[in-house]
């Protein structure tokens, strides 16, 4: 984005600061004032239709955080995000250029990507999302929007696969049928593109299907009550905490737009997906690929530090399936989005998604290996 439109939008929040882009998320825009006192963040509006009720729930949840990082006498501006209301008392304010909110910049902190992170640092990541799930657990759930209707619903994602792929093989006998009657190639150059995607994924689709029996297993829980309904984060890629650059404490979990009523089985499923794997979420060398045994491990061993007491039997159960799961369905979101052409996704070149999807369930495949009981 430009500077000038970058700088007048940081004035519609009362800040005159010159902005610069960081970060790597898939979703959103992130800028950090060049006086290292502001983040300025573009929504990403298409992915959450509301972007009010992302932060009404924001508000709610840091408030939440706040009294409690008080009373345990932690200084609650470290501990987590400080929304910086615009002028008038705004939370967002909207231009041409997109929909975009302030935080205050946590100083003297740094985010770690999955594949750059020590065991240590998993570890403690483990235990800022396990602090993060307990100090929550009164919080009112349902109070919460989901900003994100049927996020980690993986049977309905499941579902728009399967409808996706369905759309494609149409593709594909429509293209047929034209040669047939008109004995040329297809005079439809999309839906050529969409056609051969579909044979680059094909492979995945069929591994995706062979395993859907994983599909329900947390949905089943809540369902049955097994499982609670629970304040989740729902996107806990080691990414999302901030560590103290002078101690390397874990200090705050932060990007809480996908906070919402969900099992806590989905955050740390998520984590162990992103976080105990041996490359990048999009190595292109599938042999380098791997999940790492050592690192789940030292996640679990993080979390019930903080989530032992608090945590279910079935959930407690159900740790390593979940990892399982949430593999899963991040292999099935990003497999979804390359058949469909790559509508959600940030990608830097056409097969990225199909990478993606190619890695989660690389990852699958050494999971389901494992002892039941690691
Ligand atoms: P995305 O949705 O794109 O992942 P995030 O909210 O996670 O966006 O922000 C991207 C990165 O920006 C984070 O990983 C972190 O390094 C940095 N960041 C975001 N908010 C803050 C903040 N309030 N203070 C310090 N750093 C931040
Ligand atoms: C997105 O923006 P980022 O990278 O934190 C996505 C997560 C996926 C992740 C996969 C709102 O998160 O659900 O697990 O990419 N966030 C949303 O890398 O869809
Ligand atoms: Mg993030």
């Amino acid at each position: 984005m430009e500077q000038n439109e970058l700088k007048h939008i940081g004035q519609a929040f009362g800040k005159d600061a010159k902005f610069r882009p960081i970060g790597a998320g898939h979703i959103n825009d992130t800028y950090r004032s060049e006086d290292g006192r502001w983040i300025l963040q573009r929504i990403n509006t298409e992915i959450f239709k509301r972007p009010e009720e992302v932060m009404e729930n924001i508000e709610a949840v840091t408030a939440c955080l706040r009294k409690k990082l008080a009373e345990d006498g932690k200084d609650p501006s470290r501990g987590t995000l400080t929304v910086v209301p615009a002028e008038e008392g705004a939370l967002l304010v909207k231009t041409e250029s997109g929909v975009f909110r302030m935080y205050e910049n946590i100083r003297n902190a740094h985010s770690v990507e999955p594949e750059e992170r020590t065991l240590q640092e998993f570890e403690k990541a483990a235990a800022a999302f396990g602090r993060f799930q307990r100090a929550l657990q009164a919080f009112p759930v349902k109070k919460l929007h989901e900003t994100i209707p049927d996020f980690h619903h993986t049977v309905k994602r499941l579902a728009r696969l399967k409808e996706v792929f369905s759309e494609r093989l149409r593709d594909e006998k429509e293209a047929a049928a034209e040669q047939e009657t008109a004995g040329s190639l297809s005079s439809e150059p999309e839906r050529e593109e969409r056609i051969q995607r579909l044979h680059q994924a094909l492979p995945w689709i069929e591994y995706a299907l062979s395993v859907e029996k994983i599909a329900p297993m947390v949905l089943d829980g809540l369902a049955n009550g097994s499982i609670p309904l629970a304040v989740t984060h729902n996107d806990t890629k080691i990414n999302n905490v901030l560590f103290d650059d002078d101690t390397n404490e874990a200090i705050a979990v932060i990007d809480l737009d996908t906070v919402m009523p969900g099992s806590r089985l989905y955050d740390f499923g998520d984590a162990v997906r992103s976080g105990a794997v041996t490359a990048a979420e999009d190595e292109p060398e599938l042999s380098k690929v791997h999940f790492d045994p050592e690192a789940y491990l030292a996640f679990k061993r993080g979390y019930l530090s903080e989530m032992a007491d608090a945590l279910t039997a079935r959930e407690k159960e159900l740790l390593l399936p979940s990892a399982e799961l949430m593999t899963y369905e991040c292999g099935i979101r990003f497999l979804t989005d390359y058949l469909e052409g790559d509508p959600y996704f940030k990608t830097d070149y056409p097969e990225h998604n199909l990478v993606r999807a190619r890695n989660q369930f690389r990852i699958l495949q050494e999971m389901l290996k494992l002892p039941e009981d690691l």
